[in-house]
């Protein structure tokens, strides 16, 4: 009876008991079984044998009080483990009338497992959009909206400035202190190859109720690494500015673009941090934003954001692209899996179309460049001495780190962020983007013409 005790169990689980009992040998057996221990226990000579007051003979005298007090207790734990079971897995499954109908003899059903539900969400940037777009976490909406249990992402406002670009800096914080910041009041952190002076300080801390910070650049983030040759850089430098590569003949805007394309997160102010917002001077915000960009970020599992795509001065970096193809060779494993270059591909040369995300604004991720993928890339480009010998600019290597360790889903266009840099902010004036389409870059919308050759060759649709 014991050793089918477990199959017993299974069939009353499976709502099979009835044909189990009827038609299985080992049913049988146990509906055998279980009738003689019903009769053992109801037989009067039994209880007797066993009553520890009855009065027995001699010629066959009781057990002991042990054996009897197990005997006993082993058969009414038996009985009470095929009640108890049967009661609880009954009263737990389906009607026995279904029961009786759906399990006919030879009407098997194998059991199929339940897969448990997945445990990430699978994100929804604009149904975020939709439930948080009401300064939801805004600190200045009191205490008790700063005080969610929901964990403030860790993240700043980052500007690379100079002393002398005051006004310009200011110009972007007011702005993006009414439109958003002085909402959510994430701090600012302002870097410079030199100290920032006290006016400067005291000309930007006075725009915001948020903590500022004021960094320096390490000296050697901001000047010719050893295997660069300087008389090689001068040459290029003379030959950029001749043929026109903007600020190509700047040695200054050579060490900014190095110091953007594969620095700036390696900073040690930023080492608590994790998101980050771009912010230069002489940037326009449009449009009042209502919802926590960094927490929408973070919530969607976004790694880069822009607002604009431009295309590049190809002659600014001439062996960009090879050198890309030859990291990508040497490395794939730090690609993305489902990396898509396609948008950034010329459909006749297959090489790189020199479009970019325009890095004059960007929100991003700081673990993502952090991460194995962009920073080989960067290192592998800056030891090719592509930031000195031509003007690997930051703009184009971002674009495409984000193409080579991101993959779509990724990236956010975020439409309803309007900034541009100087002439080109005159251009989108009183362009503000509506509504919770967010996330796309379309003709209708305006965005491919947007800032003097958007080259996006077709809509830009969140994840495709
Ligand atoms: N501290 C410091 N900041 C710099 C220097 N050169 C550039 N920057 C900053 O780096 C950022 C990018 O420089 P920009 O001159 O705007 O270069 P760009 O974005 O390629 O050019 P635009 O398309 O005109 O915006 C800006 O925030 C500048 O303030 C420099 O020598 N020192
Ligand atoms: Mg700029």
């Amino acid at each position: 009876m014991v050793r089918f005790l477990p199959v017993y169990i299974y069939h009353i689980k499976q709502h099979r008991l009835d044909n189990f009992l009827a038609h299985t040998a080992e049913g049988m057996a146990t509906k055998n079984a279980i009738q003689d221990i019903w009769l053992a226990l109801s037989s009067s000579t039994v209880l007797q044998h066993f009553l520890p007051m009855q009065i027995s003979d001699s010629a066959n005298p009781p057990p002991s009080m042990t054996l009897r007090a197990l005997a006993i207790s082993a058969a009414l734990f038996i009985a009470f483990v095929l009640v108890a079971s049967t009661l609880f897995l009954l009263r737990a499954g389906v009607p026995s009338a279904d029961v009786m109908e759906v399990h006919n003899l030879g009407s098997y059903t194998p059991i199929l497992p339940e897969l448990p539900a997945p445990k990430t969400k699978v994100p929804d940037p604009v149904a975020w959009l939709k439930e948080n777009s009401d300064n939801k976490y805004a600190v200045s909406n009191g205490v008790w909206s700063s005080m969610s249990l929901n964990k403030r992402p860790k993240a700043a406002l980052i500007s690379l400035v100079r002393n002398s670009e005051l006004e310009g800096i200011r110009q972007s914080m007011m702005q993006l202190e009414m439109r958003w910041n002085h909402k959510y009041q994430y701090p600012w952190i302002f870097f410079n190859d030199e100290p920032f002076s006290e006016e400067f300080k005291a000309g930007t801390r006075n725009l915001t109720a948020a903590k500022c910070y004021y960094e320096v650049v390490p000296k050697k983030h901001w000047s010719l690494p050893e295997w660069i040759d300087e008389a090689r850089f001068m040459n290029s430098l003379e030959y950029l500015g001749t043929i026109g590569v903007g600020k190509g003949w700047m040695v200054s805007y050579h060490h900014m673009c190095r110091w953007n394309s594969g620095f700036f997160y390696r900073h040690p102010a930023l080492a608590d941090y994790e998101w980050y917002w771009r912010v230069e001077p002489d940037v326009h915000y449009f449009c009042d934003i209502n919802y926590d960009i960094f927490r929408f970020m973070r919530d969607n599992n976004l790694k880069y954001g822009f607002n604009m795509n431009i295309l590049d001065d190809a002659r600014s970096f001439p062996s960009l692209w090879s050198r890309t193809l030859s990291f990508m060779r040497a490395h794939p494993q730090l690609l993305h899996p489902s990396a898509n270059l396609t948008w950034l591909l010329d459909s006749e040369t297959h090489s790189y179309n020199n479009c970019q995300y325009f890095s004059n604004f960007e929100i991003g991720s700081l673990a993502f460049w952090r991460g194995a993928g962009p920073s080989a890339y960067f290192d592998w480009l800056d030891r090719a001495g592509g930031f000195y010998y031509e003007r690997f600019g930051d703009a184009p290597v971002h674009t495409l780190s984000v193409g080579l360790f991101a993959e779509r889903r990724d990236v956010w266009y975020f439409a309803d962020v309007v900034g541009a840099g100087g002439e080109s902010a005159a251009e989108t004036g009183g362009y503000v983007f509506e509504g919770v389409v967010r996330g796309r870059l379309d003709e209708e919308e305006g965005g491919l013409e947007w800032g003097g050759g958007g080259c996006v060759g077709g809509r830009w649709v969140w994840g495709v």
